[in-house]
């Protein structure tokens, strides 16, 4: 953030500009950007410096590239994908190969062999949104496109939610605010923590920042925070939380012990169950051990957990009868059998009979992201609509690997059966899978087996790497949007900061080029060109303020002022405050209109991987003798994902050029590692190097790398080895299994790992060098 006295004259240059991070104010001065917080945000995010040297940085991509394999070959399965080199081609011969190539496909094998799920953040602007783009163009121009639902963020307690409580958005995000815990909450029992890095993020862009102060506020007025991780940094400092560190993965046998307690002493809500909650009866002989002989214990749970029998039956003790709040992490469902501990911590709330009261009950996610624990806007903001897609086959997002390794088999979601397509092109734009997938040794054979790969990328990411196309997109500081989220009162004039790098096109344009050689131009664009668009969208907006008789200033003031406040809804307590004031008249969204302490509908899918009441399943990739350490592959502090991993901030704390990950001094010891060595961490499915800090702060037998950092895999010498990255991208090691049958999520957080000092050459990391370029062998092509 560059430091602008008030009197500073270039100030009137800084305009305004948003981003999942914050709202910033920026300005463009001798090729790189000066960045300021918005002015109004009492905790601004670091993550706007990423932005400053992001512009012009070699890592962008500045002009369409074609790999070499594809040119000279033409579409097909390729082992080179991954390490071929490319071709610079003129834009309007890429979109000329590129629009008969998707004629190609649609013709031949139709829309469903188009994978077009495109899972990604992309940028926070609301019409250049490109997950919208993309989907928005392939049913346009194709007809629809294979899909995928649910995400890498709540794979598992999306689809376990709505069995139970309602969906996640009713219960993450219209739930218990801030304000209600800064003035109601006694207790804040959080799994997983609040980590401040992660509450600074909010999709679509957020202005205030207030997650520190609320949390000091109540902690200041007596509220206790108690935090369960296996690091004490999950939990801000101006919480005065207490830490239990648990052994990661277990948190559903912590809970399970808790209830116990509560049952055993009559410290349950006994009245609360019997009223709002069904199938009490069916746990209570799990709990108990009356169904399988095995009572849920303190003394049962303490050594699977890590912590000590009489802390679990204190903590247990100490919650009964206060307004206390249950907080589930997302972390924790993003793990093998991650239905559990979301489905537990909402069996334990239902418990202590805090459900529905003002911060009081369970508030699933709170604090890991800017999204949750905010007020509603009371009116719709800009979305741009995506039309209709005609293919009914899907993935949960991330069974993608499985579908393009096991074309028309079988896999189990939800309760229903349902058969993998045969993918033959997969068109990504906004997106980073070799970011966001798990086992990437496997996801780079997944992605083998296509035909043709299109990427939108701005940066040489390894998903660019690993493509056929790779169109270059502008940054969102390139060009104009409305910003805006459905939690944030302010509407954010995005104007254009910079000038666009190279020859990169908004995601918009290009899809318009190649909408007009297929013939669809004008379902594509409506006969508009993106200032229409904004025009157009700012109107939906504008019409619902005008109507609540509220400022509604037309497009033009809006753009001049660069910012709007929007009216907000009153802070209702959502669907489970309706719930408990007229159970009868607000029933809950469940199959029985009830909190569902068991569901006869989840045991009727027979899944043994997620049966019909919360239990304790021991997962399969837990540590072991060759790979005694836990892996904890959580969000990074310095980056959202992969994105901008080359600007300032994210770099100046790599440490010798890679990623850090923290290690407890006990087992660093143990293993003759130093502060600052060069690390090597492994398992059967791959290798990564880091550079290592040592810290108290993690549990021992834990290590910490967080994600993000750009796969820069060392040149494989044979197919079978194992991928090495030179880095630090944890998801080289995690695994890529589904949480269970029920969600098939993702399970990126936890593994089991070894780790030893690296003494070998530790090659430069070459992530954000932009791969070999060919000069083209061909005649031109005949357009
Ligand atoms: N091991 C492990 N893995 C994880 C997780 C974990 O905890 N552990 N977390 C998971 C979670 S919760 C998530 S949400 C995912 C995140 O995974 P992703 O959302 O895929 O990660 P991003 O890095 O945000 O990817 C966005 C990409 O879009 C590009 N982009 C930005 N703006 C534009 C634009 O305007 N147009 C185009 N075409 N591209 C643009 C960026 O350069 C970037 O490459 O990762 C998941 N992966
Ligand atoms: N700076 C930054 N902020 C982000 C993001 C980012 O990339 N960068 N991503 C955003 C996105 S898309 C999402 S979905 C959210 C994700 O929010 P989360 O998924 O909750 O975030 P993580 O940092 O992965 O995990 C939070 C903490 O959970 C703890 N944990 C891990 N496993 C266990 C376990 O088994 N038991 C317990 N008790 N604790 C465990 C870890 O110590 C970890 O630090 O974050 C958002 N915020
Ligand atoms: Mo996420």
């Amino acid at each position: 953030m560059k430091p602008d006295s008030p009197s500073d004259p270039s100030l009137a240059t800084m305009r305004p500009h948003s981003a999942h991070w914050g709202v910033f104010q920026a300005a463009w001065r001798d090729g790189a950007l000066a960045v300021r917080p918005h002015p109004g945000d009492p905790d601004p995010n670091p993550l706007i410096d990423n932005l400053t040297d992001a512009v012009g940085h070699r890592a962008r991509v500045t002009t369409p590239m074609v790999r070499r394999g594809w040119l000279e070959r033409g579409p097909g399965p390729d082992d080179r994908r991954g390490r071929d080199d490319f071709v610079a081609m003129p834009w309007d011969e890429v979109l000329d190969r590129l629009a008969a190539e998707l004629v190609r496909v649609r013709d031949r094998h139709g829309p469903e062999a188009v994978f077009g799920g495109s899972y990604g953040w992309s940028s926070a602007g609301r019409f250049h949104h490109a997950q919208s783009q993309v989907h928005r163009f392939l049913n346009t121009a194709l007809g629809g496109y294979v899909r995928s639902v649910n995400s890498y963020s709540a794979g598992a307690s999306a689809v376990i939610l709505p069995h139970i409580l309602g969906s996640m958005d009713d219960v993450a995000r219209r739930n218990v605010t801030w304000e209600q815990v800064v003035a109601h909450t006694d207790v804040v029992l959080s799994f997983g923590g609040m980590a401040l890095k992660n509450s600074r993020v909010a999709s679509g862009g957020i202005s205030r920042h207030i997650e520190r102060e609320s949390m000091a506020r109540a902690a200041a007025r007596g509220c206790r925070f108690v935090s369960i991780s296996p690091l004490r940094g999950d939990m801000p400092l101006e919480s005065r939380a207490e830490w239990l560190a648990i052994v990661p993965g277990t948190d559903t046998a912590l809970m399970l012990a808790l209830a116990y307690v509560l049952a055993t002493e009559g410290l349950h809500d006994r009245g609360f169950l019997a009223e709002f909650c069904d199938g009490w009866e069916t746990f209570e002989a799990y709990l108990l051990g009356r169904a399988d002989g095995v009572p849920k214990t303190p003394a049962w749970a303490a050594p699977i957990c890590g912590l000590p029998a009489d802390a679990i039956q204190d903590l247990a003790r100490s919650l009964a009868g206060k307004r206390v709040l249950v907080t589930v992490a997302h972390a924790l469902q993003r793990a093998e059998h991650g239905e559990q501990p979301v489905w537990m911590g909402a069996v334990l709330a239902a418990m202590l009979g805090q459900i529905g009261l003002p911060g009081g009950g369970y508030a699933y996610a709170l604090g890991t992201l800017a999204h949750y624990g905010k007020r509603m806007n009371a009116v719709p903001i800009a979305a741009l609509p995506q039309g209709t897609n005609g293919v009914k086959a899907f993935i949960p997002v991330a069974r993608i690997a499985d579908m393009l390794l096991h074309p028309g088999e079988p896999f189990d979601y939800n309760g229903k059966r349902h058969a993998y397509p045969h993918i033959r092109l997969a068109y990504w734009a906004g997106g980073n899978p070799f970011h966001h997938h798990q086992d990437l040794g496997r996801l780079a054979r997944a992605f083998r087996t296509l035909d043709t790969f299109v990427v939108h990328e701005l940066g040489w990411t390894a998903t660019a790497r690993h493509a056929d196309i790779v169109l270059p997109c502008t940054m969102t500081v390139e060009r104009e949007d409305i910003g805006a989220a459905p939690t944030d009162p302010l509407m954010v004039a995005m104007h254009r900061i910079a000038p666009p790098h190279g020859q990169a096109r908004d995601d918009y344009d290009i899809f318009t080029d190649l909408s007009e050689r297929l013939g669809t131009r004008q379902a594509y664009t409506e006969g508009r060109t993106s200032g229409q668009w904004l025009r157009h969208l700012y109107e939906r907006t504008r019409a619902a303020l005008q109507e609540r008789g509220l400022d509604a200033p037309d497009f033009d003031t809006f753009w001049a002022r660069g910012e709007l406040v929007l009216p907000q809804q009153d802070d209702d307590g959502g669907i489970l405050r309706a719930f408990r004031d007229d159970p009868a008249g607000k029933p809950l969204p469940t199959p029985s209109g009830r909190i569902q302490i068991a569901s006869p509908v989840v045991a009727g899918f027979g899944y043994t991987d997620c049966p019909g009441h919360p239990a304790w399943l021991p997962a399969s990739d837990a540590p072991s003798a060759d790979h005694p350490l836990y892996l904890v592959a959580n969000q990074p502090a310095t980056r959202l994902h992969s994105q901008l991993d080359f600007g300032a901030h994210s770099a100046a704390n790599k440490r010798r050029g890679r990623e850090v990950c923290t290690m407890h001094p006990d087992d660093a010891q143990a293993r003759g590692i130093r502060e600052g060595d060069i690390v090597e961490l492994y398992n059967e499915r791959g290798r990564c190097l880091a550079c290592v800090t040592l810290s108290d702060g993690v549990r021992p037998g834990v290590v910490r790398l967080p994600t993000g950092a750009w796969y820069d895999p060392a040149p494989e010498p044979d197919a079978s080895s194992l991928p090495f990255c030179m880095h630090g991208n944890p998801n080289v090691l995690t695994r890529d299994v589904g949480t269970s049958a029920l969600a098939q999520g993702c399970t990126g957080q936890l593994t089991a790992v070894q780790a030893r000092r690296y003494d070998g050459p530790t090659p430069p990391v070459r992530a954000y060098d932009p791969p070999p370029a060919a000069t083209r062998q061909l005649p031109q092509a005949a357009s």
